[in-house]
């Protein structure tokens, strides 16, 4: 066999003869001509083979055969192509095969996905398969990107990756979205977000951040939820509230930016409006206080996209309150110092304010809701104490959170971004459901 190579690398090996590994997407032409469509993860490339050069190369008896074999060929067969690489300037990716040899590795009879339009469910029980599409494999390329963009923000930003263990035995957040499983006989908890465990490695290491899965025994049905999905959380001491926002700014920016430098054609399958996304790392992120927002939906009440619910101070946002102040503002916009009462245990509440909180959620705009949630931490044994006991906590179960105030306290904040819902916000798709490999939600645990 000659030299194996994968589809992105065509391009080195012009007028050569290459082998490639590949499944083959779909199938076309007639009589002495087939195209086949192919793809090998790293792209996709179109391969011609044209009867009469099998049967000069072969003789009449073997090339008819091989020439039979391409022509019988069923979606998702996977085969060893051989073929001289050429360019093609009809052809978007620039290049096409010659077919000189095939080689089937794998059959695939009747492939459940095809190029027709299939309803959500069915593709959802054979996500499995709807992986090799082409938007899904988009879908994965941005989500990689933004994990690689990432790990390299925070390295440059002097964090140390500290990984939180995923079993505890205290909640993070809140008691009721919380996953309990048998540990040797005690109950123990799938963890919500790594944050306190990070708040221990903040007091040993600076600035910290950990990177893994999360979940959220959440009852929510709605195109944002998931309940197994991946957390971006960061820690980090000494900074002010509004030094923590710049810099949750800068690391949403950065990982937009990541996406547009390293999976363009993945945003050009997607048909994402990059010209958005430049907007939003040009521009500063709108801060307006949970109040103000209050003020403006109630004002605003009236107007014809106004497509939300009522709302007075003291009350949550629903998403079409989020969607509505998100694209009022057309940017990221942060909403801080929300209301105590519906908020964490740990958060720091504004100084002459105890009823508001020194915290910000990120809403991204056109819709796709908030993707961070961060605050300033309590930093008072006592305060702290409190506050668990009145979430009807058990202090018992948080002694070792506490120590972290009794032993050289500092003032310091963090976030957690999460991954699905970037990754949903900058491919510009609906669902959730199509961020992650194989997603978790309330009535789907298969594939
Ligand atoms: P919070 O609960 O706001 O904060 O979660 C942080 C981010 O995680 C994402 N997220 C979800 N994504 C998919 N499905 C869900 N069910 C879901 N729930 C939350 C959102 C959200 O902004 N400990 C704090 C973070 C911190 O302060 O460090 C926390 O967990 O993008």
């Amino acid at each position: 066999m000659s030299n194996y190579i994968t589809i992105t690398d065509v391009k080195k090996h012009v007028g050569e003869e290459v082998t490639i590994g590949a499944w083959v997407a779909n199938k076309s032409g007639k009589g002495k001509i087939a195209f086949l469509q192919l793809r090998d993860g790293t792209a996709f490339f179109q391969g011609v083979a044209f009867k009469p050069n099998f049967i000069e190369k072969f003789g009449e008896e073997v090339g008819t055969e091989k020439f039979n074999t391409i022509k019988k060929l069923s979606q998702e067969s996977s085969v060893y192509v051989t073929g001289v690489v050429k360019e093609d300037e009809r052809s978007k990716f620039g290049y096409e095969l010659d077919i000189t040899d095939i080689q089937v590795i794998g059959s695939s009879e009747d492939y459940p996905i095809t190029p027709k339009e299939h309803g959500t469910d069915f593709l959802m029980d054979n996500r499995h398969l709807w992986l090799r599409s082409r938007k899904q494999m988009a879908m994965m390329r941005i989500r990689n990107a933004i994990i690689y963009a990432s790990y390299e923000f925070f390295d440059q930003n002097g964090f140390v990756k500290f990984d939180s263990p995923i079993l505890s035995g205290n909640a993070a957040e809140n008691t009721t979205e919380l996953f309990e499983t048998d540990y040797f006989g005690n109950p123990a908890f799938l963890s919500q977000s790594g944050q306190l465990y990070l708040e221990a490695g903040m007091m040993a290491l600076g600035r910290v951040y950990d990177f893994g899965p999360v979940f959220r025994a959440e009852k929510s049905k709605t195109r944002r939820h998931l309940t197994e999905f991946w957390m971006m959380d960061a820690e980090y001491p000494f900074l002010t509230h509004d030094q923590s926002l710049d810099l949750q700014e800068a690391y949403v920016k950065a990982l937009i930016q990541g996406v547009l430098d390293r999976a363009p054609e993945a945003l050009e399958i997607l048909d994402r409006d990059t010209d958005l996304l430049k907007k939003y790392i040009a521009e500063p992120f709108k801060r307006v206080s949970y109040d103000d927002a209050i003020d403006l939906l109630k004002e605003h009440a009236d107007d014809e996209d106004a497509d939300y619910e009522p709302i007075e101070h003291g009350d949550d946002f629903g998403s079409p309150h989020e969607t509505w102040i998100s694209n009022y503002f057309g940017v990221p916009t942060f909403i801080v110092n929300y209301p105590a009462s519906f908020k964490a245990f740990y958060m720091k509440p504004v100084p002459g304010n105890e009823e508001r909180v020194l915290c910000a959620d990120l809403l991204a705009p056109e819709g796709y809701g908030e993707i961070i949630g961060g605050s300033e931490r309590e930093t008072d044994y006592d305060k702290l104490y409190n506050k668990i006991v009145e979430n009807g906590l058990d202090p018992k179960d948080y002694d070792w959170y506490l120590d972290l105030r009794k032993y050289g306290t500092v003032p310091h904040a963090g976030f957690g971004l999460g991954l699905e819902r970037m990754v949903t916000f900058v491919a510009g798709t609906k669902h959730i459901r199509e961020a992650i490999p194989f997603p978790r939600m309330l009535h789907r645990i298969k594939p």
